[in-house]
């Protein structure tokens, strides 16, 4: 059997997963001095930028879980992004309609230096992490996603919010003809969720840039968007072009639209249920629709980190 090495593998026969594997042998030989021409590595610049690219400089953050990732396939092909359409499938197949180029972020409300700020900037000025996070959703699945991204606190200085400043609220892209979802009023457009200000300066609390190495799939949410990993996937609101410090309890779409089933907190918890389904177990994405079911961890097993924020606040209230 002939094996190959690296360097005979032409680029297009690496899988983005295969990029993401060499990407860690790079880390591991860049460490122990090995040289990187070794591995084919050397001088690899990205010319485009369209999802699929690779994101240079990409560093691993000490809060990565050791789990495995689940398969670039399943993450880009079952999606919740409404404005893409309503069914699993839907975001992927409409995908093409979204373009994340060129893109601003307004940032305004209770802070000293409002403004905006392009994605070639935010690419360009915040240190790219990689961080294997776990976005789970309410409708009861989990994936491992090896998230590319930044802590959201770290753009949020910029902006230098106020001491009025309590909350963070976001905003995502409200155009018909780029989210054809939005024809329709399936909810209240354009999508909004928020942040009490602790909760967005934890570290832990990131916004994605890119996953698997790469810049987002439009389907994931490109060319921004938000991950808090304690919390039920709603929270992680896709394609954002504005946030805003208030001072009040910003609106949040799912919690406006059923408030019952859908708390401001959203913190991932299996002793409090879905007035129509149990939270207590997951299916994990990639484990197979036979396999037994797993059990949910108190905010989704980050409860060393993030615990804190919520003493002496009855969580079942404060769902
Ligand atoms: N703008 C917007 N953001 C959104 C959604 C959406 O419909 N629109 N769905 C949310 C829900 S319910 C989930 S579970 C996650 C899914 O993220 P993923 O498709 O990247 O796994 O995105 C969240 N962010
Ligand atoms: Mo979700």
């Amino acid at each position: 059997m002939l094996i190959k090495k690296p360097a005979d593998i032409l680029p297009s026969e690496i899988t983005p997963e295969q990029v993401w594997q060499r990407r860690r042998e790079f880390l591991k030989a860049s460490a122990s001095g090995i040289g990187l021409a070794a591995l084919g590595l050397a001088g690899t610049a990205p010319s485009r930028v369209l999802a699929g690219d690779a994101i240079p400089n990409i560093q691993p953050s000490p809060l990565s879980t050791n789990e495995p990732p689940t398969s670039l396939d399943d993450i880009t092909s079952y999606n919740n992004f409404y404005e893409l359409g309503t069914d699993k499938g839907d975001p992927k197949a409409n995908a093409r309609f979204l373009k994340p180029r060129p893109w601003t972020v307004t940032v305004d409300g209770e802070c000293a230096a409002p403004g905006e700020i392009g994605i070639e900037d935010i690419l360009a000025s915040f240190t790219q992490e990689e961080r294997i996070y776990r976005l789970r959703c309410v409708e009861a699945w989990a994936m491992v996603v090896p998230w590319v991204g930044f802590p959201l606190g770290d753009l949020l200085k910029r902006f230098e919010p106020t001491s009025k400043a309590k909350y963070v609220a976001f905003e995502t892209l409200y155009d018909p003809e780029q989210m054809p979802g939005q024809k329709r009023r399936v909810l209240d457009w354009p999508y909004r969720e928020g942040l009490r200000m602790d909760e967005a300066m934890h570290p832990l609390t990131i916004l994605s840039t890119g996953l698997y190495g790469e810049l987002l799939p439009n389907q994931n949410g490109a060319p921004l968007r938000l991950v808090v990993p304690w919390k039920y996937g709603f929270k992680s609101i896709k394609s954002i072009v504005r946030i805003s410090f208030t001072e009040k309890e910003p609106p949040a779409t799912w919690n406006r639209m059923q408030a019952n089933e859908y708390g401001f907190y959203a913190n991932v918890n299996p002793a409090v249920d879905h007035p129509r389904w149990s939270q207590k177990t997951h299916r994990m994405i990639g484990d197979g629709w036979l396999a037994k079911k797993r059990e949910t961890l108190p905010f989704n097993g980050y409860g060393d980190q993030v615990a804190g924020l919520y003493a002496g606040m009855d969580l079942k209230r404060f769902f």
